[in-house]
């Protein structure tokens, strides 16, 4: 009798004691606007990082993504984050130079060589002071994802030497530096939004556009063009960004669930994208365009061509900021 008393009140205390499983997430839909397609390496991170939430946050955690521009384009969506009327957003950096200036940094011409030494600048001391200059305008950063390497595809002809661009109307990012940079080669640069880009090109509105294979590839651009020039004149973060003002209202385990899972989804991206670049190549040449890379000595004569922007945007970036990542990369390269 006293043995079953005992058991009986143990199992009492264990039942009270006990947290409910979860407790400390709520059910939450984040939304995720995205400028590309499913199809694109960013639906595969966004997978794996929903794998890592479901399991953390036993299934209350749910990201919806949006494709294609569907819920506005990225400085649109970026807003909507900063007055916290949306989660979530992957969207290139460029763009949202208005926002916070040094964010330019990334948009320098030839600035990083390799995708390694973009993801040491990125995950490493420099990514985290970047971070922090967002937090300040209303923005939580997850983490660097991956755009990547961008290249040249026109309609008109191919690229094999700067002269080359000259006269030709070439879409660039909502971004000064990357109007300067294509100015100053001769082409006549058009500042417009990713989500007008694959119109603009079926009309000849435009002539050209710049973007990674793989986008090239899964946003149909190769549909409607015809050469594509592996320049790699500019190496883009994806920013995966979430509205601080919603991430300040969740608890610090649904915070450190979307930081930690965001980690996941990026290696899962980054490492589709190395996969895919080839075969997005592939692609692009099968549906008939000419794919030319430039060669060495044009790609030197081109990169110097283009440090007049450097000096140009210096001050508006921040002479520090630039400076900062100089430096980061001088010991990377050592
Ligand atoms: C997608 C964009 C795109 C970017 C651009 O939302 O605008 O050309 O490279 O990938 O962020």
């Amino acid at each position: 009798m006293k043995k079953l008393l005992f058991a009986t009140t143990a199992l009492a205390f264990a039942v009270s004691t006990a947290a409910p499983a979860f407790a400390e997430f709520k059910e939450r839909t984040i939304r995720v606007s995205n400028g590309i397609n499913a199809d694109h390496p960013v639906g595969n991170g966004i997978k794996a990082m929903q794998q890592c939430l479901d399991e953390k946050s036993g299934g209350k955690m749910k990201l919806q993504a949006f494709w294609g521009g569907a819920l506005g384009g990225d400085l649109q969506a970026t807003q909507a984050l900063r007055s916290g009327v949306q989660e979530a957003v992957v969207t290139s950096s460029s763009p949202l130079v208005g926002i916070e200036p040094a964010l330019g940094v990334f948009d320098l011409p030839f600035l990083f060589a390799n995708a390694q030494e973009a993801y040491k600048v990125l995950d490493g001391k420099f990514g985290d002071m970047m971070t922090e200059k967002l937090a300040a305008v209303g923005l939580v950063n997850l983490g660097y994802w991956e755009n990547g390497f961008r290249n040249l595809s026109n309609s008109v002809r191919p690229v094999n030497k700067w002269e080359d661009f000259e006269g030709m109307k070439v879409r660039v990012m909502q971004n000064n530096i990357f109007l300067d940079t294509f100015q100053n080669l001769g082409a006549n640069a058009t500042p417009m939004a990713f989500g007008e880009v694959f119109s603009a090109l079926e009309t000849k509105t435009i002539d050209a556009q710049e973007n990674p294979y793989v986008t090239i590839d899964t946003s149909k651009f190769f549909e409607v063009q015809k050469y594509v020039t592996e320049t790699n004149h500019a190496y883009t973060p994806f920013l995966f960004l979430f509205s601080k003002a919603i991430f300040d209202t969740y608890a610090p385990e649904e915070q450190a669930a979307l930081r930690e899972c965001a980690t996941v989804g990026r290696d899962v991206e980054r490492g589709v994208i190395a996969d895919l670049n080839k075969k997005s190549l592939e692609k692009i040449k099968a549906a008939g365009l000419e794919v030319n890379k430039l060669s060495e000595d044009e790609q030197k004569r081109i990169r110097e061509k283009s440090m007049v922007v450097y000096e140009k945007h210096k001050a508006t970036i921040g002479a520090e900021v630039v400076d900062s990542v100089l430096a980061e990369l001088a010991a990377i390269r050592k």
